[in-house]
Formats: structure tokens, sequence, C-alpha cells
């Protein structure tokens, strides 16, 4: 059998799939060649996915040693869920809701398995959970400035735009879709630009580029901006009529002649010169920004400098052109009662059990400090989508809260991870092509609907079901609970916004996909509005006293973070093992040479690498691509033993790119 299913990854990308099922089985993963942006490919990890699904979680599990020690034994559904449910009253009872922790993120971007589960916790009261981890501080940065997360249509850009900045983002590797729109520009005319502290893939792939010090993109926009204030090269038609505060922002502008950016961005100061001369000439600028340069303290006021500059440029009146951060907010679905939204409106209490709007509300990005100083303390904790042991900061901490004996966790999971080897029970889960599910996107206009292809292999089932069962065993009676997952998408679909017009879940199962009903060109802040004001900060990643260099940890091309990580092949292919990139600058003093074994300290831990020198990253900085599986390093210890629980300065976003370390050969014994 060969049939169609979105890719139910964290990535822009939202690729249509052909997959071919032998006996239930998948055996073969094809782009689809009918989908606009996917266009017949899907990536090289995606390639990969029947081998994961070999790996798979088949049966219930309950633990039988020690937190971590990875030893269970096989139970019943039954025996499974009468046991939580049982726990978890207990809990309830003794504790209140709050004790109850969800701890979720996007394992699969589907709406029903990724939200739905949250209406089973809003209804007993549990704490809320905080999805802070990646997308927050873009989020924010770009609400605070344009409003609506929307941008450019990818489909505009070739024809449209004739300068091309891909800034803070490895497209090539991340978001690997847009590349064919990117050579297609190209090929009419258009240069392409990246802005990255280090050299990789997209690097490779563009014209010209163009190095920074981390955490310093704000200061580079100014210059930019200083300069075309300067020369006469903004669109003053264009700022009369969408700008709001700019004239705050052409003072704060003038701060920033690019001799000073230069001494702080390490971008020599002719370069800066001509990028602004280069964007003013070429007017139809399309900019890529990623949520790379947003994982720093600064990292909200650095994304809003850089997505102002299309603006300065009256960018956004021309098709394919002005800033694209995400296109999520173009989805106007109506999510009032998806997770249980509605329940924290202050909805009439109803059996033993309560929602409750004034639950407290924990950061995801400091799960280990929840875990270990809260008060009152949490006593269950539900993982579901997510490898928070891998993929949250701080793992020392982490793994302190995990491994606490009074802690009951449950973990509903695809494969046995190093988060699942700490649960109480380890649920498995069931596969994108075996429930049904919506989909949305974050890098192009399509909505799209997956019906089950094949029934769960062995015992596996959605979370979604797994918390109908436990909302049963404690006799809750919110009907949205009980929702199918058509009831859920009938839902999200029942709007008459002009966008969804027309697009029924009759369609959507018919068709698979459908593209939202967007005007085109698409042009949307043609007119605006763009806020200037407050005029964003200079807020500079710093190396602290005695760790003088600056560990960037971005995504791998072979990984989805940690979801390919049991895949050899792919492990394969990013070199076996993770490896520290080290300029011949920073190696040299400390004595460190190609291939050895280096020990990379923060003030929150210390791993052990494999050194490899390299002039892609700007000295100063060193990089170490994927959040591989613990077990891969050299020394059984993930990257997030360094990194640290600071949030951003907007939206309590993650700062896994700015931690100070220090890096040390390993000298051995004599
Ligand atoms: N192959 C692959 N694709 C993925 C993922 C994956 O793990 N692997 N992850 C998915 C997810 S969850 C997300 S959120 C997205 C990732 O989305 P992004 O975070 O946008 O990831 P990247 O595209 O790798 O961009 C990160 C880039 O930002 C750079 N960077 C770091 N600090 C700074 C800075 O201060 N300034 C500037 N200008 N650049 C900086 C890094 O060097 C890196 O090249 O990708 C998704 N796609
Ligand atoms: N140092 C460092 N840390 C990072 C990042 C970084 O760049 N550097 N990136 C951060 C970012 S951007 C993100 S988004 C996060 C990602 O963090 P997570 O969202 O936790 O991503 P994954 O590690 O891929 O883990 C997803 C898990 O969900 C499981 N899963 C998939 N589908 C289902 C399902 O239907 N049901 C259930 N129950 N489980 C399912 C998969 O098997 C997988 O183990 O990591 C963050 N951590
Ligand atoms: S991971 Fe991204 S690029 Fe790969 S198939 Fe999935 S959506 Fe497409
Ligand atoms: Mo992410």
């Amino acid at each position: 059998m060969r049939a169609r299913a979105t890719c139910p990854l964290d990535c822009p990308d939202a690729c249509s799939l052909l997959l071919t099922l032998e006996e239930g089985r998948l055996v073969r993963v094809e782009g689809d060649p009918a989908h606009p942006i996917t266009r017949g490919f899907a990536c090289k990890k995606t390639y990969r996915y029947p081998e994961r699904a070999q790996k798979r979680l088949l049966y219930p599990l309950r633990r039988v040693g020690r937190k971590g020690e990875g030893r269970f034994v096989q139970v019943s559904w039954e025996e499974a869920l009468d046991e939580i449910a049982q726990r978890l009253m207990e809990v309830l009872d003794r504790e209140g809701g709050e004790a109850v922790l969800p701890y979720h993120y996007a394992g699969t971007m589907g709406l029903v398995e990724n939200q739905h589960p949250l209406a089973f916790f809003r209804a007993i009261g549990a704490s809320e959970l905080l999805e802070t981890i990646c997308a927050t501080a873009g989020g924010a940065a770009w609400e605070m400035t344009y409003g609506a997360r929307v941008g450019p249509d990818p489909e505009e850009i070739p024809g449209n735009a004739r300068y091309i900045l891909l800034w803070g983002i490895n497209s090539l590797a991340t978001h690997s879709h847009l590349t064919p729109f990117l050579k297609e520009a190209r090929h009419r005319g258009a240069k392409v630009v990246h802005i990255d502290p280090y050299a990789n893939a997209t690097s490779r792939f563009a014209d010209e580029h163009i190095r920074l010090r981390p955490g310093t993109d704000a200061a580079l926009a100014y210059a930019l901006a200083h300069v075309l204030f300067r020369e006469g090269l903004v669109d003053r038609a264009y700022l009369q009529e969408a700008a709001l505060g700019l004239e705050e922002f052409e003072e704060a502008a003038r701060a920033w002649p690019p001799k000073r950016a230069s001494a702080l961005t390490g971008v020599p100061e002719e370069v800066i010169l001509r990028l602004a001369r280069e964007l003013g000439e070429a007017k139809r600028v399309f900019l890529r920004v990623g949520y790379g340069m947003t994982r720093h303290p600064g990292g909200g006021n650095s994304l809003r400098a850089v997505v102002l500059l299309p603006a300065l440029l009256g960018s956004w009146r021309y098709p394919g052109c002005g800033a694209l951060l995400s296109t999520s907010g173009a989805f106007p679905l109506n999510k009032r009662f998806l997770g249980g939204r509605h329940l924290l409106e202050g909805h009439p209490p109803k059996g033993y059990f309560r929602p409750n709007p004034k639950a407290r509300a924990i950061n995801m990005n400091q799960l280990g400090t929840a875990l270990t100083e809260l008060s009152p303390p949490i006593r269950a904790l539900f993982v579901f989508n997510s490898n928070p042991l891998v993929v949250a900061p701080n793992t020392a901490r982490v793994k302190e809260g995990l491994s606490r004996e009074d802690l009951f966790t449950v973990v509903l999971e695809q494969v046995m991870t190093e988060t699942a080897r700490y649960a109480d029970f380890v649920l498995p889960a069931t596969l994108f092509y075996e429930h049904p599910d919506l989909y949305t996107s974050y890098g192009h206009y399509y909505l799209s609907w997956n019906e089950p292809l094949s029934p769960p292999e062995g015992e596996a089932r959605p979370n979604t079901w797994v918390f109908r069962e436990l909302a049963r065993r404690l006799g809750l009676e919110e009907p949205t609970l009980y929702w199918t997952a058509e009831e859920v998408a009938q839902s999200l679909l029942d709007t008459d916004h002009p966008y969804l017009q027309g697009i029924t879940l009759e369609r959507l199962k018919r068709e698979g996909f459908v593209r939202l009903n967007l005007p085109r060109p698409f042009l949307p802040f043609a007119q605006g509005p763009v806020r200037f004001s407050p005029p964003p900060e200079v807020i500079p990643t710093h190396p602290e006293p005695g760790y003088p260099l600056i560990l960037l940890t971005p995504p791998a091309k072979s990984f989805l973070n940690t979801t390919y990580g049991p895949v050899e092949a792919l492990k394969e292919a990013e070199g076996g093992e993770p490896r520290l990139l080290v300029h011949p600058l920073d190696a040299e003093p400390r004595g460190l040479t190609e291939g050895v074994y280096a020990v990379i300290r923060s003030r929150w831990g210390q791993v052990v690498r494999r050194v490899h020198l390299t002039e892609a990253p700007i000295p100063g900085t060193v990089v170490l691509e994927g959040t591989w599986w613990e077990g891969d390093a050299p020394d059984g210890r993930g990257i997030n033993h360094l990194t640290s629980e600071k949030l951003t300065d907007l939206g309590g976003g993650s700062t896994f790119h700015a931690t100070a370390v220090e890096v040390e050969p390993i000298r051995f014994a004599q």
C-alpha cells in the first residue's frame, strides 16, 4: 500500500510524504510530487524513518529497577492505566492539581496529539507548562513588531526578491524545502547572503557569508539602519504610511555608526557599509530569520532589530519580500476548545476534580529547578512528545529531579529514550501514520490532514486515547476530553475567517493538503503597521570570567532534535560522535589539536568531546552541532549538561547558544 501522510516532525517544511506500508509496517518514505512545497523530495532524515520505526516500543512497561537504570517488565494496558489513575488520585486528593505537571513539546506537530492531551490536565487543575523551549522569544519579538506571525509566501520569492538574507538560520539543514525557491531566485538574479557566527551548509550555498559574534545581531542591524538613514536609502513613503515610532528608532540607530558596531560584532566596517548599500539599492529583500539568534539573553531584542530592516527598505510592498520568521499566524483556527483552553476561562466546576484557571505556570526551560526546588512540589509528572532529559537545559538538575523516589513519572513514548528510562510507567505511542491528525506549518501556507493508514502495531496507542482512558477512570465529565480527533478538527475549523473559507474536514480528507485562501500576491504588511518603538536594545552575549568562549549548539542536518537519535546511519552521517568545532586561533593557545578529546566546562557542568579544528566559527566561538543522545557521547553526557536555565529578554525563551565555556585537552595521568 502506498498513501499520503504529512511528516509530523518539528520542522517548518511540514512535508507531504508518500508512504509505502507492507503488512502495516513502514518500508519506504518518498516526497510527494503533488505538494507545491515538498516538490517530490523528503529529507535525508525522514527517508530513514522506517529504521527508526523498527526501534519502537510496542507494550506498556512498568519499572522494576532503579530510576534511570532502564529495567522494566511488560504489563497490560488495564494494569498500567488502573495503577496510574490510582496514583494520580492519591496525589490529587492529598496535594491538589498543582502537584501534577505535564511536560510535552513537539515530537508530533499534529494539533490533536500535540495539544489535546492538555484538556485532561486542565480538567484536573494541573500546573500549566509554558511551552517556551523553542519559539516564544522570537514569537514575542515578532508580535511586538508586526503582530500576526506571517510573512512573505515562499512560493512568491523567485522572480520578485532581488536580495536574500538568511540571518541566524542554517536553512539548508533545517528548512531544506526553502532551497529550491532560493535557487530559482538566484537563477533570476538575486544575491544570497548568510549571516551566522559559523560557516555551515547555508554559508557554502550563499554568495557571501558574514560572520558575526553570537548575540550581537542588534548592533549589526542598527549599523545597517544607520547607513540606510544617513545615505537616504530608506523608503520614506512606505515609512510615512506604515511606521509607528520611527523617530525614536532613528535616534537609536544614530548611536551605531558602522565603526562602533564593527568593534562589537566582529564584522568589518567596510562589509557593513557595502551590505547596507546593496540592500538599499535592491529594496526587494527577502529576509529569512531563524530562531538561532533568539537563543540568547538579548535574543528577542536582536530579532526585533533585524526584522525591522525590510520595513526600512519598503520591501513589504513587493511580493515574496519582507521578513519571515514563521507562517504559523496565518492559520486562523478556532483553538478555544483545543486542549481544553476554555477550562482556563473559569468554567463552572463540575465533579470532584476541578479545573483551576489560576494554576501556577512552570517555564519548561526550568524543569530542573521545578522538579528539585518548587514548593509545594511536583509529585506526578507526565511526559509526552518530548525528551527532556536530553533537550532541556541543565541536565544535571533535570536528572536530579527525575531521580526523586517521591516523584511518580509516566512517559508516553515511541522509543526507549533516556528520559523514559526514569519513568515508573512507559506507555507505547502510535506513529504518525497510525493516528488521525490535523497539521499546520511554520514554513508555508498549507493545512493538511492525516488519515490513519494502518492499525497501531503491537499495543501502541495515541496520546489522546491514554488521557481519555485516565479521564474515565477519574470520573471526569468534561465533554471535550472525550472528543475524537475528527471532533477536535471540526471544532478547529469552525470559524468564519476568510483564510479558511471552503476548507472543511471532508475536503482535507479528500485532498490531503489544502492551501489557505490567502490573497495572491500575499502582501501582509504592505501598509504596515510596523512598530519601531520602543527601539530594540542591544544586549550582547558575553563570555564570563574563567569561561572565555561562547558555545553554540545548533541543530544537525541529519537529526531532528533527538528524534532520529536511534538511527545508526544518521549518526554515521554526522561523523559517528558529536564533535566540537574549534577555530585554530582558539585551539593553539589551549594546546588543542585535531582529533583529541577535550573537556568543555561551563558554570553548570562539563562534558568530553572530540575536537575538530576548522575555520568555520568566528574566533571566540565554538560549535557543537546536534542534540545527540547521551549514550552517543564519549562520556555519556548530553550537551545540555553545559547549558543554563537562564531565560531570554522577551517570551521566557531558552538561551542554548549563549553558554560561556572553557575548553582544555584531557591530560591523561602518566
Ligand atoms: N535537520 C534539522 N532540521 C531541523 C531541526 C533539527 O534538529 N535538525 N530542528 C527543528 C527545530 S525544532 C527548529 S526550532 C528549527 C531550528 O530553527 P533555527 O534555530 O532557526 O535553527 P537553524 O536553522 O539551525 O539556525 C540556527 C543558526 O543560528 C545560528 N546562531 C546562533 N546564535 C546566533 C546569533 O547570535 N546570531 C546569528 N545571526 N546566528 C546565530 C547558529 O549558528 C545556526 O547556524 O529547525 C527545525 N529543523
Ligand atoms: N542544546 C540545545 N538544546 C536544545 C536545542 C538546541 O538547539 N540546543 N533545541 C531546542 C529546540 S528548538 C527544541 S524544539 C527542543 C525539542 O525538544 P523535543 O520536542 O523534546 O524534541 P525531541 O528531542 O525530538 O523529542 C520528541 C520526542 O517525542 C516523541 N514522540 C513523537 N511523536 C510522538 C507521539 O505522537 N506521542 C508521544 N507520546 N511521543 C511522541 C519522540 O519519540 C521523541 O522522543 O529541544 C531544544 N533543546
Ligand atoms: S523533517 Fe522536515 S524536511 Fe524532513 S520530511 Fe519532515 S517536514 Fe520534510
Ligand atoms: Mo525548535
